[in-house]
């Protein structure tokens, strides 16, 4: 059913940082059912496919080299309009700029190690959970 999946990646920082559970059950505590879950490793090519679209921003090159610097959780997420609550539970790109109570104001460190990653749309959400998972990986 369109809009009541999104995708999610645990950053390198908050994975490393042993905050992956604390952050998976705030997830599960707003609603969000975890419908596909693992633990793995981006490459510098596979991030740079994953980031494709901001290939021309000049913080591409430490984004590809930071998101492969370290293992991350890759999960997709299902909910009632899904996406945008997800959107809203992670807070802005800028951790500063977050509200009180989100993921990223939590648990990031700074606008490139922002803890989490939440797609933007449900024609990303779609893309990136197809990315890293297999239709045997997920519940149907
Ligand atoms: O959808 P978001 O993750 O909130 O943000 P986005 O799609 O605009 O950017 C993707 C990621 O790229 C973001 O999570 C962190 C990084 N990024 C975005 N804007 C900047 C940035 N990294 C740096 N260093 N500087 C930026 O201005």
């Amino acid at each position: 059913m369109a809009g009541n999946r999104t995708f999610t990646m645990i950053k390198p920082d908050a994975f490393a940082a042993g905050n992956s559970g604390a952050i998976l059950k705030m997830i599960e505590e707003a609603g969000f059912k975890i419908v596909a879950l693992k633990a793995t490793q981006l490459t510098s090519e596979l991030a740079g496919k994953f980031y494709a679209v901001h290939k021309e921003r000049p913080f591409y090159a430490d984004l590809c080299k930071y998101m492969s610097s370290g293992p991350i959780i890759a999960a997709v997420l299902e909910k009632d309009n899904a996406v945008e609550d997800f959107r809203k539970l992670i807070g802005a790109t800028d951790p500063s700029k977050a509200e009180e109570g989100t993921i990223r104001k939590i648990f990031a460190k700074s606008i490139e190690a922002n803890a989490v990653h939440g797609s933007d749309s449900d024609e990303n959400a779609e893309i990136e959970g197809n990315f890293y998972f297999s239709q045997f990986e997920r519940v149907l």
